[in-house]
């Protein structure tokens, strides 16, 4: 009842000045010429569109903007080049999410989230009023990304999309994200988080004050993957409609090692297939962000990275594994 599935829109956000360094603008291009939508295309029924963000045109860069002309707020680096990005990923987001499509954002880092999550729950207001269908949202990341502009050690804003989402952060009269009104906010009693396993202190503090739920990695494995989607999907609730925000590096090292943030201990390829599996099977999914791949670290294990990314994508979207 939900999304059209056989209109895919794919939003590459080529971007990455929410980062400390450069290289995820990339990884959107190395998974589109990887030609899994070819097959995506091919298997499922699906009608593939592609809106191309770009860091040099459609979404503003940094590099151009030097701190002279972007200068910190709050602490924050970059911070009106990654609002005006985060902003017009949010209304491609809208206007795809608005008719109905399943939104695929292809990252990019992950200050992105602060547009894809914004357009979904934007989006959903418009299409169905009032909170019964609110938007759910599962957070697959080795970090919470929930640091305040107050909280954070790094500045980076792909720290802190989690925050600006959900209204926990907000930039105090200096115009950026303004953009951001009460339309666009998530709920966080309808986010989950599993595959935290790098949480800075203040970010837990965050999480245990809002009563976030969140599966780390010890509960991964102390309980197993099937029985944290089985939690996960009950907390969410039966008739949600559900946006994943896919951190790659959610995945073991491993698995996905061209990533600006690689943690040990993370979750196995089978395990971050199994949870797009069943985020296919309740038919609730509206949308996905696959984020943080990052061609420029560790080039030649880009490949695995990229299999990687593609299984994940093509379980979410209910196309089998036979060719991964
Ligand atoms: N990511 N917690 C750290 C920070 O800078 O706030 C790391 C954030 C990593 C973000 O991987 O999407
Ligand atoms: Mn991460
Ligand atoms: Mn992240
Ligand atoms: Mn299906």
């Amino acid at each position: 009842f939900l999304t059209d599935h056989s209109c895919l829109a794919i939003i590459a956000a080529r971007f990455s000045c929410g980062a400390p360094r450069g290289g995820a603008e990339l990884g959107p291009g190395a998974l589109i010429d990887s030609r899994i939508f070819s097959v995506i295309q091919s298997k499922g029924s699906y009608v593939c569109s592609f809106d191309n963000l770009s860091q040099d045109k459609s979404l503003g860069n940094a590099i151009e903007s030097s701190d002279d002309s972007d200068p910190d707020v709050d602490g924050m680096k970059s911070p009106r080049t990654v609002s005006l990005a985060a902003k017009r990923v949010s209304e491609c987001v809208y206007a795809h999410a608005r008719q109905g499509r399943f939104v695929m954002t292809l990252g990019g880092d992950h200050s992105m989230g602060i547009g894809t999550l914004t357009g979904s729950a934007r989006a959903l207001r418009e299409r169905f009023g009032g909170t019964s269908a609110e938007l759910s949202v599962l957070w697959v990341d080795a970090h919470a990304d929930i640091n305040t502009p107050e909280t954070s050690l790094s500045g980076r804003i792909h720290g802190m999309p989690v925050a600006f989402a959900s209204g926990l952060a907000k930039s105090r009269g200096k115009n950026v994200f303004d953009w951001i009104t009460e339309t666009h906010l998530i709920n966080l009693k309808k986010f989950v988080y599993i595959g935290l396993r790098d949480v800075d202190e203040a970010e837990e503090n965050l999480i245990k004050e809002n009563g976030i739920k969140a599966f780390t990695m010890d509960d991964v494995r102390r309980q197993g993957i099937q029985t944290i989607m089985d939690l996960a999907l009950e907390y969410l609730g039966d008739r949600t409609p559900i946006h994943v925000s896919y951190d790659i590096d959610s995945l073991d090292p491993e698995w996905a090692p061209s990533t600006g943030f690689p943690v040990t201990r993370g979750l196995s390829l089978e395990e971050g297939i199994y949870i797009s599996h069943r985020l296919h099977k309740t038919g609730n999914l509206i949308a996905m962000d696959l984020v943080e791949i990052n061609p420029l670290i560790q080039p030649s294990k880009l490949g695995k990275t990229l299999e990687s990314a593609a299984s994940v994508i093509k379980s979410a979207l209910g196309i089998d594994r036979e060719d991964i």
